[in-house]
């Protein structure tokens, strides 16, 4: 028989296409060599440093879906994934600071956007030189976001938004405001808009006081009167297809992203075994704290060889948004159950910042909600099977 690789048990590495280790790579030593060493710090300070998008840009980790003549590097949805895995790893602020930018501003702007459009915005945003940001939910509108009421009024030669969005990532420092609005000059269809910096009556206060995902900024987006040509209007889509096109990208990134975040508590957890002795023996010499490990490596195995199959066939053209649905609720569910148990695994020294398990924790809580519920994609898988829909 093959020799078991503890850490690779089912060998994903050896499934993976040379580019794709490549840019694995690149995004592994990035993340390990300049976002480790400033985590600690950004997350108890909740300092989110805006120059990590022109590194990772300088890198081509930002929108690397996008092809190579958009300003992206026409990469495969399943390198996609292993920069998520990689980047999670250390912090899932910093993925979502990644993620943003490439699937939910720059893949709209690349789907739908004119070609104007993504002359001016896609080769600034993929150098990081400008950051995105991607506003849909509203303070009443949140699972339900057909339920919005920003709406955009024609005026002569363009549109009037007025409306609020908030807990949105990367709001309070973003160039480019991604916004999604309903349309009255389209019968009330949900439309998006790509709003710059400065335009009159545009503000993005910082939302304070998080306990999870301290790295990354979160605001509000506020539209009092903000007028807007013609130009600003994504052209290519109307309807909730439109974000949740984009929120198919991101949903699949991060069932990668939580994946890694897991890993290192998995990892963390079995040094902290080795090293760590209590009644004469070495933790990892107990039944319990293997079976805790055995658990680990069997979630986040099946995990990513899950995404990496949802990846294949994104690749392939076979995506459906339920595949994604089942990895993305799977895959965080399963990560907040690994970091939670990292966390105890390491008793009293688990609840300190150095350790880093209850940061992943902690910020695993912000992931399992956003980009839609652990519930609402359980809705989703049940109206998938029953053809009954169940959300209201
Ligand atoms: P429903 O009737 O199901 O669909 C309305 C229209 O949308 C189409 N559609 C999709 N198209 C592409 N991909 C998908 N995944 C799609 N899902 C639906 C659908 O075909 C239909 O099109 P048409 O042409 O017939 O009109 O819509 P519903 O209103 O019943 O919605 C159901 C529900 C609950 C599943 C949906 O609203 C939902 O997913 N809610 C969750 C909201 C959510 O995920 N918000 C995320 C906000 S962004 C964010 O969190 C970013 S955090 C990023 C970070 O920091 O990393
Ligand atoms: P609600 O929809 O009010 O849900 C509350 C609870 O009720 C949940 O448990 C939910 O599962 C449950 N529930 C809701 N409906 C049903 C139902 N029909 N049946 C059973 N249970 C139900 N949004 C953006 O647009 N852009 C961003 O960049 C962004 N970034 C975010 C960053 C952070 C840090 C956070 C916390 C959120 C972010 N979000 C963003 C918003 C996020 O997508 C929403 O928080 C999420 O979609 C849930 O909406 P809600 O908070 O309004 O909760």
């Amino acid at each position: 028989p093959a020799t078991f690789t503890w850490d690779d048990p089912f060998l994903l590495d050896q499934q993976l296409e040379e580019d794709e280790r490549m840019i694995r790579d690149t995004a592994r030593a990035y993340a390990q060599e300049r976002l480790l060493p400033r985590v600690i710090e950004a997350y108890a300070e909740e300092k989110t440093d805006p120059s990590i998008f022109a590194e990772m840009g300088e890198l081509g980790l930002l929108g690397v879906t996008v092809p190579e003549e958009q300003g992206g590097i026409g990469a495969s949805y399943v390198a996609y994934g292993l920069i998520a895995r990689e980047v999670e790893r250390v912090d899932s602020g910093y993925r979502s600071m990644m993620s943003v930018q490439s699937s939910l501003v720059m893949y709209p702007i690349s789907a739908y956007g004119s070609d104007a459009q993504r002359q001016e915005f896609l080769p600034k945003l993929a150098s990081g030189e400008w950051i995105g940001c991607f506003g849909l939910t509203e303070p009443d509108a949140g699972s339900d976001p057909a339920g919005m009421k920003t709406v955009a009024k024609k005026t002569d030669g363009g549109y009037r938004l007025n409306g609020s969005k908030t807990w949105i990532s990367n709001a309070p420092i973003a160039d480019v405001f991604v916004v999604w609005a309903k349309s009255e000059a389209h019968d009330g269809a949900i439309r998006g808009f790509v709003l710059k910096k400065g335009t009159k009556g545009l503000s993005a206060p910082k939302i304070g006081g998080k306990l999870s995902l301290r790295a990354s900024i979160t605001g509000e987006i506020v539209m009092e009167d903000v007028e807007v040509g013609e130009e600003a209007l994504l052209p290519g889509v109307e309807g909730l297809k439109g974000p949740f096109g984009c929120l198919n990208r991101a949903r699949y990134g991060i069932s990668w992203g939580v994946m890694g975040a897991a890993e290192d508590c998995w990892h963390r957890a079995r040094d902290y075994g080795l090293d760590r002795k209590q009644f004469g023996r070495p933790l990892a010499q107990t039944q319990l704290y293997q079976k805790k490990l055995a658990d680990m490596m069997t979630e986040i195995t099946l995990g990513l060889q899950a995404s990496l199959r949802v990846g294949r066939l994104f690749d392939s053209g076979q995506m459906a948004p339920e595949m994604i649905s089942l990895v993305k609720r799977n895959n965080c569910g399963k990560a907040l159950d690994v970091a939670r148990a990292a966390r105890d695994m390491h008793g009293g020294n688990g609840i300190q910042i150095e350790y880093h398990v209850m940061r992943h924790a902690q910020n695993l809580e912000t992931v399992n909600t956003y980009e839609g519920t652990h519930d609402v994609h359980a809705l989703i898988l049940g109206r998938a099977q029953t053809g009954l829909q169940a959300f209201f």
